[in-house]
C-alpha cells in the first residue's frame, strides 16, 4: 500500500532538516518502506479538506489506504510496530523503546520548544529578556540528565531504535542555538544518529525540497 506523507512546501528553515517531516522520513528510510510526500503551503493546511486529516492544520500527515494519522509520534510508533528495524524483538525492550519515544517529546521536547517561543514569539515582549536564561537553564538541565542517561553508550538501550529517532530529532533543534556546545557527550550522540544512511536519504530529500531557489 503506497504512504504518502505531507511536508511544508517550503519550510521555514531552508532545509535544515528540523521540520516534523524529517523524522517521519528518517523512520520510513530505517524500515525500507517507499513513500510519497504531499507538499503543503501554510494557507492550504489552514483549510477544511487538510484539516479533516490534520485538526491543528500542521505537519506532517501520514496516508496509508484508509489509515490517515498525524501527530509525529504516533505516526513513528505506527512505522516501528509494523516494519522491522525501530524496534527490538523482545518486549520488554520494544517497551524500553517506546518509553524513550514518549521521553524525547514529552520530557526532553517542551523545554526546547519554549526556547522557540520565547525567541520568535515572545521575543519583543518586555519581559523576555529576563525569561530566556530560565528556559536555557531548564534545557541544560534536561541536557545533563539525558547526558548522564546515555554515558558511553552508543544508543539509549542497546540497539538504535525509535527512541534514539525520536530524541536525535528532538535534539536536532538545538543546533542553531549553540547550547549543544556545553554537552558533547550529546552532540556526539547526534552526530551518530546523522551518520546513518537512513538519516543521510531522509535529509537528502527534504532538503532537495526546502534549499533550492524560490522559484
Ligand atoms: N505535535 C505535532 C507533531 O509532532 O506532529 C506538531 C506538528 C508541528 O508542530 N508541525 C509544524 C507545523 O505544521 C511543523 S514542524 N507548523 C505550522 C503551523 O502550526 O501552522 C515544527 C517546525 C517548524 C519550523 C521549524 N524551523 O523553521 O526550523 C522547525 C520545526
Amino acid at each position: 500500500m503506497t504512504i504518502t506523507i505531507t511536508a511544508f512546501e517550503r519550510s521555514p528553515d531552508g532545509g535544515k532538516g528540523l521540520s516534523r517531516d524529517v523524522r517521519v522520513r528518517w523512520a520510513l528510510e530505517e524500515v525500507g518502506q517507499p513513500y510519497d510526500v504531499q507538499l503543503v503551503s501554510f494557507a492550504a493546511m489552514k483549510e477544511p479538506a487538510y484539516r479533516a486529516l490534520q485538526p491543528f492544520g500542521q505537519i506532517p500527515v501520514y496516508i496509508e489506504g484508509d489509515l490517515v494519522l498525524f501527530e509525529s509520534g504516533s505516526i513513528i510508533l505506527h512505522i516501528a510496530e509494523r516494519h522491522e528495524g525501530l524496534l527490538p524483538s523482545d518486549e520488554n525492550g520494544r517497551a524500553r523503546a517506546i518509553t524513550w519515544m514518549f521521553a524525547a517529546i514529552g520530557t526532553v521536547e517542551p523545554p526546547i520548544l519554549d526556547l522557540v517561543t520565547v525567541k520568535l514569539i515572545e521575543g519583543r515582549e518586555p519581559w523576555a529578556a529576563q525569561r530566556l536564561p530560565l528556559v536555557e537553564a531548564r534545557i541544560h538541565t534536561r541536557l545533563h540528565e539525558l547526558a548522564n542517561q546515555l554515558g558511553d553508550k552508543e544508543w539509549l538501550e542497546g540497539a538504535f531504535s525509535a527512541g534514539d529517532l525520536m530524541m536525535i530529532h528532538v535534539l536536532q533543534r538545538l543546533k542553531p542555538s549553540g547550547l549543544l556546545s556545553q554537552h558533547p557527550t550529546l552532540t556526539a550522540y547526534i552526530a551518530r544518529g546523522e551518520a546513518r544512511p537512513a538519516y543521510q536519504r531522509a535529509f537528502a530529500a527534504q532538503f532537495a525540497i526546502n534549499a533550492s531557489p524560490a522559484t
